[in-house]
C-alpha cells in the first residue's frame, strides 16, 4: 500500500539520520553550572579536554565564570587570600576562561580546553557595594583529571575575535543569530570579551560607568562572551544575538596603571544586524 511504503521510507530516512549521528565525532564535554548570590553549584571533578561550560544564572545578580588554574600546590583559599592582600596577580594562578555573564534567569556557554590540575571557579562581577562576588564567597574549587580524549575536534567558529592591547579585532561583521566565536588573546596581558547589547541611546562608555558599581539595571542586556584568558590562549563563546548595537568590553585591570582595559580602548561599539 502507498501509505505503508511512504511510512517505511520515512523510517529508513530516520535510520539514516540516526546512523549519521552515531558516526559524528564526539563534541566537547558539557558541564552545567548554576550560579546564584553568592555560590556556584558545579562538579568537584571534571575530566580533562574540551569542555563547554553552560552557565545558568539563577540570579538575582549578574554572574560569570572565571576559571583559574592553580599551580605549585596552591588552593582556591590561597587565591582568595592573595586577592584580599592586593598587589599584582600571583604567578601561580593563570586565567583559563569561562562564560561571561548572561542575564539573571538566563544561560550562556563557552568552551575551553581544560588541562589536568587544580582549579578555582570564581566570579569577579562586582556587587552593588563594589566588592567582587569572589570576596563574598563565590568560589568553587575543582580538579581536572585524566587525559584529554583523543579525536575531539575543536569547535568550528564562524567569527574570530582577537583581543589585542587594546582593541577587539573581528574577522567578519557580527550578524544576528547563533554564532560560535573563537576568542584569541593576541595581546600581552590577560583579556576578556563581554558581549553586551546596548539599551536604546546607550554607549559602551555607559556600560563602563555602570560596571564599576552596578547599582540598578544595566544600560544593556548581557549576552555572554569569554572571561579572562592568558596571552596566546583561545576559547569559544556560544552566543545567540538579537539585532542591535552592542558593546564588546574588557574589564581587566591594566598591568601598568590598574585602570580597566575598557578605559584604554577595549570598549568597542559593534552593530549586529
Ligand atoms: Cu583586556
Amino acid at each position: 500500500m502507498y501509505l505503508d511504503r511512504a511510512a517505511r521510507a520515512g523510517l529508513a530516512a530516520a535510520a539514516l539520520v540516526l546512523g549519521a549521528c552515531r558516526s559524528t565525532p564526539p563534541g566537547p564535554n558539557v558541564v552545567t553550572v548554576t550560579a546564584r548570590d553568592f555560590s556556584f553549584e558545579a562538579p568537584a571533578e571534571i575530566p580533562a579536554g574540551l569542555t563547554t561550560f553552560r552557565l545558568v544564572n539563577d540570579g538575582p545578580s549578574l554572574h560569570h565564570i572565571q576559571l583559574i588554574k592553580l599551580e605549585d600546590g596552591k588552593t582556591a583559599d590561597d587565591y582568595v587570600a592573595a586577592l584580599k592582600a592586593g598587589g599584582p596577580p600571583p604567578r601561580w594562578a593563570s586565567l583559563a576562561g569561562g562564560p561571561n555573564p548572561p542575564e539573571p534567569g538566563s544561560s550562556t556557554s563557552a568552551t575551553v580546553a581544560l588541562e589536568p590540575g587544580s582549579y578555582a571557579m570564581i566570579c569577579f562581577v562586582p556587587a552593588a557595594d563594589g566588592m567582587p562576588h569572589v570576596l563574598k564567597g563565590m568560589v568553587h574549587p575543582f580538579k581536572v583529571t585524566g587525559a584529554a580524549a583523543a579525536g575531539v575536534p575543536e569547535p568550528t567558529a564562524d567569527v574570530v575575535v582577537k583581543l589585542v592591547d587594546f582593541d577587539f579585532q573581528l574577522s567578519a561583521p557580527l550578524t544576528a543569530g547563533r554564532h560560535t566565536i573563537r576568542v584569541e588573546n593576541a595581546g600581552s596581558q590577560p583579556h576578556e570579551v563581554a558581549i553586551i547589547r546596548l539599551a536604546p541611546g546607550k554607549t559602551p562608555a555607559d556600560i563602563g560607568a555602570w560596571a564599576g558599581k552596578p547599582v540598578g539595571p544595566a544600560p544593556g542586556t548581557l549576552e555572554g562572551g569569554v572571561s579572562g584568558i592568558m596571552p596566546g590562549a583561545h576559547a569559544w563563546a556560544n552566543v545567540d544575538l538579537p539585532p542591535g548595537d552592542y558593546a564588546l568590553m574588557c574589564f581587566f585591570p591594566d598591568a601598568t596603571d590598574g585602570k580597566p582595559h575598557f578605559v584604554h580602548g577595549m570598549a568597542k561599539l559593534v552593530h549586529v544586524s
